[in-house]
């Protein structure tokens, strides 16, 4: 009797097992998943267990005949699922998404290639499935009746969720929060698994439909009187004063502004930007705003003018909604527009989100040359990535809108013996004492870049924007950071430490150091102002940086916000210039602006509101 049972159990496990094996060969053969460390390599062994134990294990509620038929078409469907990623991943390097799914484009590309993609070889999808088939019609008696228990039961269910628990333990120990923290498609896959990861998309994607679906375009009337009582109007000596002129953004990695003017053994820690703030506007209280998205949360700050979401990146949560962002606006007047990153082009989801951002190029990890001598850290040089971007400038039509993102200085702040120029710092915080080393490097790849534009020509003709997208140091490394401010880090100074330069370089005009209090917020207006495109109307909650008598004010995204006056910071209102506890009072009356602007900005994204829009009809 007992032995009956087991075999009658079986088919279960030989499914389990063989789907399990072969998804772990086609992990190995088919997909190009970088393995760091040998506790990564298990996650990707067992990460399809838990998921194919649970999946079969409905099969244990079912009457036999359907027991059977289930498991063969599951098996069935899981290998055809598994097959369409490696046809998507052959063509775009990329795992499937639903949103991609619907993208025409994509869809027609990959429609007409099919054919080329699909190899004889392929049949292997299916081995287990015919293993199955093979075992059902030979040994029918094996798996005809069923007689489990519902103890039996618990143990299966319970022995499938422990696998889970221990696998999720472990990928969280390799990448904390990894949900809300790391959209990289292939860290995904490679840390929860391919199936489990087809199930987050459909969830994702469920819930972000369900609001958009409730959403009408009532909720932007509201939006819309709130943006145009507050809208701050144009400096009328510096609209249009860059109009024409290419635009080149740079997005610095992890640069903070307390490195600028500042030394480390006597040594400078930005030379170049030090020297650049002189006939540059430069912002000197300036702040970051984004979440958990960070640097995809700065790009989608700086060119929408809207603030990133609270938990998730919107690069990744909301790619597919309509956007009225900077590249598209300027692609409309003739700029063509290009994005330059030398990393895997799915990083934070760029390469679906960038066509809703309205780019034209994206010159990602396979527009460079990248080999072990060039790269350090998370890959290309900085140094490098600019060097080899100067021919994708060339080759550009001309105006354009070019952004580059750099990636040397960022965390673990890792740099080549040869390109150290300053020493570390001398806390006994590693991570602080090599932030000076990279930021310093990053300085250094900042002023080949500039020479090589000149050399080109391209750059009395560009108007140069830099910066910072986010911190580098965080909150846990208060004690060195101390140390090297002279002062505790207090909630106040921790807000200090937000803030990053932003340094705006204009042919022909002098520079300034502006204290206005702003955040990554206005950059979209400023720059197109400077653009001579009118905003009035617009929906963005930044202000033109360059305007008469502005008002101080930015808001963060955990809800603290800055005045001129004050820092409104973890339920306690500071005197800015003090940094003294002050009466929460001072702070109350704007309490409610923050509160208001950022859930105005989240129901336009969770609504994908833009889409009622005027101009988007
Ligand atoms: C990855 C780079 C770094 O492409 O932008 O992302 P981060 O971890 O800083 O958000
Ligand atoms: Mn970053």
């Amino acid at each position: 009797m007992r032995n009956i049972m087991q075999s009658k159990r079986a088919i279960i496990f030989i499914a389990v097992v063989l789907l399990w094996i072969k998804t772990y060969i086609v992990y190995k053969t088919s997909f190009d998943i970088k393995i760091d460390n040998l506790i990564q390599e298990i996650i990707l062994f067992i990460n399809p267990l838990s998921f194919l134990l649970f999946i079969f294990g409905i099969s244990l509620f079912l009457k036999e005949t359907k027991r059977v038929r289930f498991i063969l078409a599951t098996s069935f469907f899981l290998s055809a699922l598994l097959l369409a990623n490696v046809l998507f991943y052959r063509f775009f390097n990329d795992f499937l998404t639903i949103p991609v799914l619907f993208q025409t484009s994509n869809l027609t590309d990959l429609g007409s290639s099919v054919d080329e993609l699909l190899k004889i070889s392929d049949l292997f999808f299916f081995t287990d499935f015919f293993i199955l088939f093979a075992l059902v019609k030979l040994k029918p008696i094996v798996f005809r009746t069923i007689l489990i228990s519902k103890q039996e039961r618990q143990i299966y269910f319970f022995l499938a969720l422990a696998i889970g628990f221990f696998h999720l333990g472990l990928a969280e120990i390799q990448r904390p929060q990894l949900l809300t923290r790391t959209f990289d498609r292939e860290m995904l896959v490679k840390n929860i698994g391919a199936y489990n990861y087809q199930l987050y998309d459909v969830f994702l994607q469920s819930k972000s439909s369900a609001q958009r679906t409730m959403a009408d375009g009532s909720e932007l009337v509201e939006i819309q009187n709130y943006i145009n009582a507050h809208y701050q109007g144009i400096n009328s000596e510096l609209f249009g004063v860059a109009k024409g002129k290419n635009v080149i953004m740079i997005s610095m990695e992890s640069l903070q502004n307390f490195v600028i003017n500042k030394t480390v053994g006597g040594q400078e820690i930005t030379p170049f930007l030090n020297q650049l703030i002189k006939d540059s506007f430069y912002f000197d209280h300036f702040y970051h705003q984004t979440g958990q998205g960070k640097t995809s949360d700065s790009e989608f700050i700086v060119e929408n003018s809207l603030y990133p979401l609270s938990r998730g990146a919107v690069f990744f949560t909301h790619a597919a909604n309509e956007y009225n962002a900077t590249p598209e606006i300027l692609k409309e007047t003739g700029y063509f527009t290009a994005a330059l990153h030398a990393n895997n082009k799915t990083f934070w989801n760029r390469d679906i989100m960038y066509q809703s951002l309205g780019y034209d190029r994206f010159y990602a990890m396979e527009d460079y040359e990248i080999n072990e001598a060039n790269s350090v850290g998370w890959g290309l040089k900085d140094r490098e990535f600019f060097e080899q971007s100067i021919r994708h400038l060339q080759e550009m039509p001309k105006p354009f809108y070019a952004k580059f993102i750099t990636l040397t200085n960022h965390f673990p702040f890792e740099t080549a013996v040869e390109d150290r120029y300053i020493e570390p710092y001398t806390s006994d915080d590693e991570t602080v004492n090599n932030y000076f080393v990279t930021v310093r490097y990053t300085d250094e790849a900042l002023k080949n870049f500039f020479n090589r534009l000149k050399d080109e020509g391209l750059y009395e003709n560009s108007i140069i924007v830099l910066y910072g997208d986010h911190y580098g140091i965080s909150e846990n490394h208060h004690k060195a950071m101390s140390e090297f401010l002279g002062k505790e880090v207090t909630p106040f100074e921790s807000t200090q430490l937000q803030r990053v330069p932003l340094i705006i370089h204009i042919p022909g005009q002098t520079g300034e150091t502006l204290s206005v209090v702003s955040g990554q917020i206005d950059i979209k207006p400023t720059l197109l102002h400077l653009l001579g495109v009118s905003t009035k109307g617009s929906i963005l909650f930044g202000d033109d940086l360059f305007v008469k008598n502005r008002e101080g004010y930015t808001v963060l995204r955990d809800g603290s916000f800055i005045t001129s006056d004050y820092v409104y910071t973890k339920d306690t209102c500071y005197e800015g210039e003090t940094g003294e506890v002050g009466e929460k009072s001072n702070c109350e009356p704007l309490m409610e602006k923050a509160k208001t602007e950022l859930n105005f900005s989240d129901k336009i994204i969770n609504g994908d509101l833009l889409r009622f829009t005027q101009s988007k009809q």
